[in-house]
């Protein structure tokens, strides 16, 4: 029987077994699925986790996110194609739903699907690699529960281990001996921490523009961002500045390269992340920065060099949950034989297509539609059900021009959803007074004992 190996029970990985299972449903005989994941529940980056550095095995805590954090982007751009809010709510929700909302609301397909037998938790895998003569991948992983290390072979790889799990830290000259906290969007947890604080957000994308304004919200007394190459342009309030890149640090004191300098408390690097797959060969291992189309996989997906390789959500991302669904319905479609690769020369002249159009693109709407076309070529391939691509492209500009008129308000937005026509209620509390962000303060509305 085909085995298949799939790294990681997050997002992407749990969109490979739903999958399965939804073709499984329909009759089709679907291959032996084993998922490794090296924590001890799935949800992925959505399991918040308040460890930070490594966990107790002493494995890289992989956990990015951290509390009080809710969608950055509206729910109604990713909404899973087969299981809508109003399915698992019951209701329709909010377009901004806190982290631990978003974290049921992806359980609850997984949860209802009969998944979790497939998957092996606490353990990790440590290496892959592919022979040639059998075709096979032996994978390698530690039971970190038994202490135990065990290989097994494969017929396919599925990695969907994410990339927003090593943080990426550069060096500013002074940053060792400055007296005050210094981390990395990776290990930030808790905004109450900054409360009273001058702080510097190094960086000028969604985790320094998140990071910030939620400092901002439970209570730092001024944020200095430093960017590198744009900055982040919101009508910001006054107790916010921009500067350009940090040059030094002595003592408190931020320099900045146009000569300007603020005494700051603590440095936040928001300095992005790295794609790390410390378990795969050389030969095997996908190596890009953070963009829409990493060089090296035909469809965003299959590993050119060997197609029983497959990576699952390794794009920088508009589309998030609803894209890990599509690239993994193909994927299975491949795997089921419903889809015949075509020959390398042509997968490279695919690859070759959309790594010349992503190169041209200049504006945040180049990049919502980009990416929007990539669905579009997706979907069709499989029976993941299709949806109105181009009125989520325009609501995710929708969104971008809300951020513009109001970046501490966007989130008090409600839009129609794509897959059910019905339009979120506003939250019973705007974001920025909503202080505790808990399942239950939202479920909690107090128009619901009226109903
Ligand atoms: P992950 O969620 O990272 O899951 C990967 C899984 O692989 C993890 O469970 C991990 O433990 C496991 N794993 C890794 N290595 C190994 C190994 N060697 N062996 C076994 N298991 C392994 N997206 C949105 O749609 N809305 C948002 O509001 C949003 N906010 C975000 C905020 C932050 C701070 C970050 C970092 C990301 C945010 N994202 C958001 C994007 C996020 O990338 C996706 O929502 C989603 O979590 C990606 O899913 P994934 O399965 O590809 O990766
Ligand atoms: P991103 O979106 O990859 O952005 C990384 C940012 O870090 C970006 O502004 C970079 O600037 C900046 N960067 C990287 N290296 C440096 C150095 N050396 N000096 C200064 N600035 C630097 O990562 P995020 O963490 O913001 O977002 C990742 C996900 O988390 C995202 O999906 C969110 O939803 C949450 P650049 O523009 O390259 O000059």
């Amino acid at each position: 029987m085909t085995r298949v190996a799939i790294i990681g029970a997050g997002p992407s990985g749990l969109a490979q077994l739903r999958a399965f299972q939804s073709a499984g449903k329909k009759g089709a005989a679907i291959p032996e699925l084993v998922c490794f994941e090296k924590q001890s529940d799935w949800g992925g980056l959505w399991n918040y986790t308040w460890r930070t550095g490594v966990d107790e095995f002493g494995e890289p805590v992989h956990g990015s996110m951290y509390r009080y954090l809710w969608s950055n982007g509206p729910k109604e751009c990713l909404e899973f194609a087969d299981y809508s809010f109003e399915e698992h709510f019951g209701r329709p929700i909010p377009s901004y739903p806190p982290r631990a909302v978003l974290h049921d609301y992806i359980m609850g397909r997984v949860e209802k699907s009969d998944v979790r037998k497939f998957v092996r938790f606490s353990t990790v895998v440590r290496w892959i690699d592919f022979d040639e003569k059998t075709q096979l991948f032996t994978v390698t992983v530690k039971d970190l529960k038994k202490d135990e290390l065990y290989s097994e072979t494969f017929d396919y790889v599925v990695v969907a281990s994410g990339h927003f799990s090593t943080p990426n830290v550069p060096h500013f000259p002074g940053i060792e001996v400055f007296p005050g906290r210094v981390l990395h969007a990776h290990d930030f947890r808790d905004a109450n921490e900054f409360v009273g604080k001058n702080l510097l957000v190094v960086g000028s994308s969604y985790s320094a523009e998140d990071i910030a304004s939620q400092c901002y919200k439970y209570g730092a007394k001024s944020i200095t961002f430093s960017y590198r190459s744009k900055p982040l342009n919101f009508d910001w309030p006054e107790c916010f500045t921009v500067k350009p890149l940090l040059t030094k640090l002595t003592g408190k004191t931020a320099h900045f390269k146009d000569g300007s300098e603020a005494v700051v408390d603590a440095v936040l690097l928001c300095t992005g992340y790295l794609h790390h797959f410390p378990f795969l060969a050389d030969n095997l291992r996908l190596r890009t920065n953070n963009r829409l189309y990493p060089a090296g996989l035909y469809k965003g997906i299959f590993w050119q060099d060997n197609p029983k390789l497959i990576y699952l959500g390794m794009q920088d991302q508009y589309f998030t949950f609803n894209m890990f669904d599509a690239q993994a319905w193909y994927a299975r479609d491949v795997i089921l034989g419903r889809i015949k690769l075509p020959p390398a020369a042509e997968r490279q002249a695919d690859i070759d297509h959309w790594r010349a159009i992503e190169e041209k693109l200049e504006t945040a709407f180049d990049g919502i539609d980009f990416q929007t076309e990539y669905m579009r070529d997706l979907i069709p391939a499989t029976d993941y059900p299709m949806f109105d691509l181009d009125k989520v492209a325009a609501l995710f500009k929708e969104w971008e021009e809300d951020k513009v008129k109001s970046i501490m308000g966007y989130r008090d937005n409600s839009y129609v959803s794509i897959m059910t026509g019905n339009k979120a209620p506003p939250h019973h509390t705007k974001w920025m007074e909503a202080l505790d962000d808990s399942f239950d303060a939202f479920q909690n509305r107090p128009e619901a004992a009226a109903e």
